[in-house]
């Protein structure tokens, strides 16, 4: 049951210091949906919240892959519970491209607005528009265990962008059973059915499992 904040975890569900989350993330759009589906009672902390100051590689083939590697390059620095998270737009037309290129996919130093052109481009013409976000979240646990959490959108490629929110593809995704992109919609809505709250909401799970 998705509340109506599109907030995963229920206030009360946790003990206080249990509500902590230390991300692998220097995305501050990331950080800011993340906070928002767990709401004021959780202490969020990305890399910028740390101050760490170095860059942590994503050399991996895929999702998966990368956000193990971020989650356990933090870990091997701090010794204590973090995670990370991948995230990909995988085009069927494109054969599941960007995928895990998706934060550079117009070439390195390209923002999310070559990106989108380079898409368009490569769709214009194209009837077959559909694709879906898939985000894998990496946890590696206090003892240094991994675990991985998958989340799913499905939608469609529109031929134009739309809105001004959100942030990276926002604009040209359009989930299924909406007539407006995640740009356009209130975040609120995106995180009622993104695919980083469909993540987020089976590692919330998960923990609160373990932790009773
Ligand atoms: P971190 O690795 O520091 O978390 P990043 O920006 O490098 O941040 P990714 O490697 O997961 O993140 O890159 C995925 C790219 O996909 C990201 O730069 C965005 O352009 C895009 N993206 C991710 N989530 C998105 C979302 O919810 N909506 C639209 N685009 C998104």
């Amino acid at each position: 049951m998705v509340s109506a904040s599109g907030r995963v975890s229920d206030p009360g569900a946790f003990s206080k210091e249990l509500m902590k989350l230390t991300i692998a993330s220097g995305n501050a759009h990331k950080i800011r949906e993340i906070k928002a589906l767990l709401g004021p009672d959780w202490e969020i902390q990305g890399l910028v919240d740390l101050g760490f100051p170095e860059d942590i590689p994503e050399t991996e083939a895929t999702l998966e892959g990368n956000a193990l590697q971020k989650a356990r390059y933090l870990f091997d620095r701090l010794g204590e519970a973090v995670c990370a998270e991948d995230t990909g737009l995988e085009i069927q037309a494109l054969g599941g491209r960007p995928g895990v290129h998706s934060a550079r996919y117009a070439g390195a130093g390209k923002d999310a607005e070559a990106n989108m052109d380079l898409v368009l481009s490569q769709l214009q013409g194209a009837e077959d528009r559909f694709a879906r976000f898939r985000t894998v979240i990496a946890y590696i646990d206090d003892t240094g265990h991994s675990h991985v959490f998958e989340g799913v959108c499905e939608g469609t490629i529109r031929l134009t962008r739309a809105g001004v929110g959100g942030f990276g593809y926002d604009p040209i995704f359009q989930p299924q059973g909406y007539s407006l992109t995640f740009a356009q919609l209130p975040l609120e809505e995106k995180n009622k059915i993104s695919h980083r709250a469909r993540a987020l909401r089976s590692f919330i799970h998960f923990l609160l499992q373990k932790s009773s």
